[in-house]
């Protein structure tokens, strides 16, 4: 098993530490999404063949614990969290790349999970060797709260990117387009790259912008966390 500690000493720019690790995301106010009994993941796109990879397969894969910070666009972080699972490379290489079409030159991947939330991920990015599939967090099998059975977890990204309760990866050729419906959304668009430490928060909206109304709206979700907790 290969052990990794990606802590640093300073926060990134913008980002207050918090205590714990409350359950975030777009639909805290909804319960998380039912575990299947036997959970896949789904390859689909620009795959010759659609699969499903049993959740229990990653068994057969070498594991990584990785030390890492968490921080989300809002602009919490949480230390030290302890998470295992596999790399996603080794997901990859082993599920992914051997069901590809010939000549597909792969971009992105596409994220999906349970809830139907989505992240996308340039395909350098989704490769990084710190990028995980979780299914334990502290030493604990993943808690539903956190994104079970497993999760993508990319902690030099913004948390938007780290999709819980994993269950399908779309293979892309090109940058995938989704139109939000929402105004609000449109405008918050999702970085293509969310380095946090580039701060690249969000597409359009310059991170500067942002800090002091997402300082105030993140006192308020993480006290509808807790509450809901
Ligand atoms: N499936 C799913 N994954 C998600 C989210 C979500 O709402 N649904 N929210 C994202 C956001 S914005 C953050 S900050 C982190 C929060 O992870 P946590 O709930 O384990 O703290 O999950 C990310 N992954
Ligand atoms: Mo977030």
């Amino acid at each position: 098993m290969t052990v990794w500690n990606e802590v640093s000493a300073a926060l990134p720019p913008g980002q207050v530490a918090i205590d714990g690790f409350p359950r975030f995301g777009t639909s805290i106010s909804a319960p998380p999404p039912a575990v299947p009994r036997d959970p896949v993941i789904q390859v689909r796109g620009a795959v010759t063949e659609g699969l499903d990879v049993p959740l229990s397969a990653l068994d057969t894969l070498p594991r990584l614990d990785l030390r890492a910070d968490f921080h989300c666009v809002s602009g919490w972080s949480a230390t030290g969290l302890d998470w295992a699972g596999v790399p996603f490379a080794s997901f990859y290489r082993t599920y992914v790349e051997a069901a590809l079409a010939p000549d597909v030159v792969v971009t992105h991947l596409v994220f999906r999970g349970h809830d139907g939330f989505r992240s996308v991920l340039t395909i350098e990015d989704a490769l990084a060797d710190d990028v995980l599939v979780a299914d334990h967090l502290g030493g604990e099998p993943l808690a539903a709260e956190h994104g079970a059975p497993a999760r993508l977890v990319c902690p030099r990204h913004y948390g938007y990117l780290s999709t819980k309760h994993l269950c399908r990866v779309d293979v892309h050729t090109s940058e995938p387009r989704h139109v939000q419906r929402s105004w609000a959304l449109r405008v918050l668009a999702p970085h293509p790259r969310a380095r946090v430490a580039q701060e690249e928060r969000h597409r359009y909206v310059p991170a500067w912008a942002l800090r002091r109304p997402y300082r105030f709206l993140m006192r308020r979700l993480l006290a509808q966390s807790r509450a809901a907790s």
